[in-house]
């Protein structure tokens, strides 16, 4: 049966690839024989992954998700897989499925649902709310979300809408500092939340930056750069930042290094910002951090990587913890040239899914203990094994990516979509699906086996929450 994968970008979708009669594409071919290039001589024979089984088995079961969102859930932010029914996040919705959905529904070659859901969006969502709002959560789903929607589309109205947002979000980068509040009320632009932390305060100038590249008003690259600039300058006599940070005063509320929750993406931001504005600020902050953190936090057990916890000041190690979110760590790495810790480090993560056959959310990779066990299908392990496979080409990732996709559908579909779970070693359901499930978990399955032309790698940056952006800006 012949099937079209659509190739996003190239200016709104405009290349095709026609795969053969036979259901396997040329493309597909000639990558697999380059693969099954690499010497194996000494290796025993490891049957050959089917990308394009496995892409369709993930695009079903995308649409599987999708599907019971849309029936249960439509025009709410969340679906509640297990009680059919629905989540949102304020007191009213923000749509924050939908939008956080789009590009996957356009990468994944679903196009009546894209061009409806663009619409249903266009025509419904509006940010004149009066509701406070967490900055960094909206700016990574629908900031992030709505910009790469009008990239893929070319929808203008998608443009509008993210202009209005990050308008109505500038007034949190209004502290002395320069480090932004937490919360904005959307209609008012009030503020509150003065601790905040550097993922949420650093993970920003993607989507700011992009906003001001697109619409010509450089207010957002600044302020956003700012933010992340202000909290690099705090960083300790030994390169390494604190888990908690007063706005106001620029002072640590808590000296906990790590690149865990709360700190994580603030990394992410610094490498990604400077591959697509070429911002050499962020080139310059980016190695200064990358070698604080292989000097402090890297921690080799039993010929393993992993990173572990330590305080900014002292470097002294304070756990030995690791987790689902850490996960996207190899993928960084990876794209920053290190794949010699980045192979590493995606070890440790399967190690440690493969344990109870799915992750948790903290490990002890010292004690081998599991911390903390939930498990709200997270994707970093995924988008590590994709950015791996697509740079080092090595059929590894395939593998591991197949058993952590059949793990997840093992453990965690629902009749309605997909469950997180409360425990890993139980396997015991809880009743959501966060939006990042459809904007990333199954973004990154699909593009670990779908033809490397799908998404070209080389023009695209994913902002935190695997949205692709384009740097459409740039000459060449
Ligand atoms: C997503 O919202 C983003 O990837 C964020 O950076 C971390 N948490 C979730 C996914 O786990």
């Amino acid at each position: 049966m012949n099937r079209i994968i659509r190739i996003a970008f190239p200016e709104i979708l405009i290349a095709l690839v026609l795969l053969s009669a036979t259901g396997e594409s040329t493309l597909a071919k000639d990558r697999v024989r380059e693969l099954g290039a690499r010497p194996t001589m000494n290796k025993p024979a490891v049957p050959e992954i089917d990308r394009e089984r496995v892409a369709d088995q993930v695009r079903e079961e995308f649409r599987h998700a999708w599907d019971g969102y849309t029936k249960y859930a439509w025009g709410h932010d969340d679906l509640k897989p297990l009680s059919k029914s629905y989540h949102d996040w304020y007191s009213e919705p923000l749509l924050m499925t939908p939008v956080d959905s789009l590009d996957t529904l356009v990468l994944m070659g679903f196009d009546d649902e894209a061009k409806k859901t663009a619409d249903y969006i266009a025509k419904n969502l509006s940010f004149d709310k009066d509701i406070s709002v967490q900055n960094f959560e909206i700016t990574i789903r629908l900031l992030g979300g709505l910009l790469s929607g009008y990239q893929m589309t070319g929808d203008k109205r998608l443009l509008a809408l993210a202009e209005d947002l990050g308008k109505r979000l500038l007034p949190v980068f209004g502290s002395k500092t320069g480090i932004p509040y937490r919360y904005v009320n959307l209609r008012t632009g009030a503020v509150k939340g003065d601790v905040t932390n550097p993922a949420e305060a650093g993970t920003l100038l993607i989507e700011f930056g992009t906003l001001s590249k697109l619409t010509g008003d450089p207010v957002y690259y600044d302020k956003a750069k700012r933010a992340l600039t202000a909290v690099f300058e705090r960083r300790s006599k030994i390169g390494l930042i604190g888990t908690n940070i007063n706005v106001e005063t620029g002072e640590w509320t808590n000296t906990g290094s790590h690149i865990s929750a709360e700190i994580d993406s603030y990394y992410e931001y610094l490498l990604k910002c400077w591959k697509l504005f070429g911002d050499e600020d962020c080139r310059k902050m980016w190695e200064a951090s990358i070698s604080a953190i292989n000097r402090n936090l890297a921690d080799d057990v039993d010929g393993r990587i992993w990173y572990g916890h330590a305080d900014m000041d002292t470097g002294k190690r304070t756990a030995t913890t690791f987790g689902a979110l850490d996960a996207f760590f190899p993928a960084v790495l990876a794209l920053s040239g290190d794949l010699d810790r980045a192979k590493r480090l995606q070890e440790s993560s399967f190690t440690m899914w493969n344990k109870y056959g799915i992750e948790p959310e903290v490990y002890n990779y010292v004690t081998g203990e599991v911390e903390h066990a939930g498990y709200p299908l997270r994707p970093e392990i995924v988008e590590s094994a994709y950015y791996l496979r697509r740079m080092t080409g090595d059929t590894r990732y395939l593998e591991m990516g197949e058993k952590i996709f059949e793990d997840f559908r093992r453990y965690c579909r629902t009749e309605a979509g997909y469950a997180s779970l409360k425990s890993v070693i139980t396997k015991e359901r809880s009743d959501t699906m966060q939006s990042f499930v459809l904007a990333e978990t199954f973004k990154y399955f699909f593009l670990l086996f779908a033809p490397d032309e799908t998404l070209d790698l080389e023009k695209v940056v994913f902002n935190t929450e695997a949205h692709p952006i384009k740097a459409s800006w740039r000459k060449n």
